[in-house]
């Protein structure tokens, strides 16, 4: 090792090109794709989608482990995961890209694009009854970065809007639920239920069919609509089918789902009822996410607090 720089940082990076990120990384720090040797004290620094298992265990120097992404569930999976720092992305590009998606999914479904995309393909003049935005309640489930940001902009659309936490986090103009107790009365007074929670042991599986069950569907829309923009493995596609063919949910727009890709035998691609995106709801994109993260680097060995850190033990 001798002769080697000292403050490296490694890519690890599956299932996305990490070319740009290489290329913008290295503008200002030495980056490799693997670290040298069995245990290497070069690198003190990852940034990382889905590391291979064991990759940061080799590293007695590193400080902080950086996310590609916002939600940090890829990393959590590494059985070596070292006990340092997470840092994942919060970024107003990010975010703006989640409020488009969820403002688009939310007026489609409110102004009936699915009836509208039925009705041109069979050449019907049809016009069906409308109805208010302020008639329709969103619950929003996660009232983090993102859904506090989606909350904003539907509250500015005139839609009544819901959210549900972990803890406490009142919000101006949005009827706040949180915790166990609170997700009942959350979801009897939701319409459009929108998921941009965390993967997390407790957040696991539970968009199934008895929390659908629970969503108000005499409303103005004519059933109950599920969006999930947060992670697949937070459903049961199985429920979600069951849910949508026995008329406890109108409609669904799904943004990610179990296994991804969504396989081609998955009942989800063709059903009608169901409006489908490949995990695309908020690219995290290098050209504004590294140079924050090279700073954040900078600042931490300048003695400064790291910024967007995750909580271990709630795991996001
Ligand atoms: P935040 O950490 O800012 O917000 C997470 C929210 O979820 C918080 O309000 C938190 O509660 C709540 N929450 C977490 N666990 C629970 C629980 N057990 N019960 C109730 N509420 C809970 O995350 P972001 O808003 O930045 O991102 C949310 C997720 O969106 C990411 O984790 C990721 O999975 C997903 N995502 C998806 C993308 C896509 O393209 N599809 C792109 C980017 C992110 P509290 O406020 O009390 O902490
Ligand atoms: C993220 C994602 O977590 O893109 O940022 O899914």
């Amino acid at each position: 090792m001798s002769g080697q720089p000292t403050s490296r940082v490694l890519l690890s990076v599956t299932g996305i090109n990490p070319r740009r990120w290489h290329q913008l990384l290295s503008a200002r720090r030495e980056v490799v794709l693997e670290p040298d040797g069995e245990a290497d004290p070069s690198i003190t620094y990852a940034v990382v989608w889905k590391q291979r298992p064991n990759v940061l265990s080799k590293l007695p120097n590193l400080k902080a482990i950086f996310s590609v992404g916002a939600g940090v569930d890829h990393v959590f999976h590494d059985p070596g995961l070292p006990d340092v720092p997470i840092v994942r992305v919060v970024a107003d590009n990010l975010t703006q890209y989640m409020t488009e998606y969820v403002v688009w999914r939310v007026m489609d479904h409110h102004r009936q694009g699915a009836l509208y995309r039925s009705q041109q393909a069979r050449k019907v003049w049809h016009e069906p009854p409308q109805r208010p935005a302020g008639d329709i309640s969103v619950g929003i489930m996660g009232l983090g970065t993102l859904g506090r940001a989606s909350a904003t902009a539907l509250l500015s659309l005139g839609f009544r809007v819901n959210g549900w936490s972990r803890t406490d986090r009142p919000m101006d103009g949005v009827s706040t639920y949180h915790g166990e107790a609170g997700l009942v009365p959350f979801l009897n007074s939701t319409d459009i239920l929108v998921v941009l929670l965390p993967l997390t042991a407790a957040t696991e599986g539970m968009i199934d069919y008895d929390l659908l069950g629970q969503l108000r569907r005499r409303n103005g829309l004519g059933g109950a609509v599920l969006i999930n923009a947060g992670r697949g493995r937070l459903q049961r596609d199985a429920d979600i089918l069951r849910a949508l063919d026995d008329g406890t949910l109108k409609e669904a727009s799904l943004d990610v789902f179990e296994t991804e890709p969504l396989p081609e035998t998955s009942g989800l691609w063709s059903h009608p009822k169901v409006f489908i995106t490949p995990h695309a709801a908020a690219t995290s994109d290098p050209d504004h996410l590294v140079g924050p993260m090279l700073d954040q680097m900078d600042a931490f060995e300048r003695g400064e607090p790291l910024r967007d850190l995750v909580d271990r033990e709630a795991g996001y």
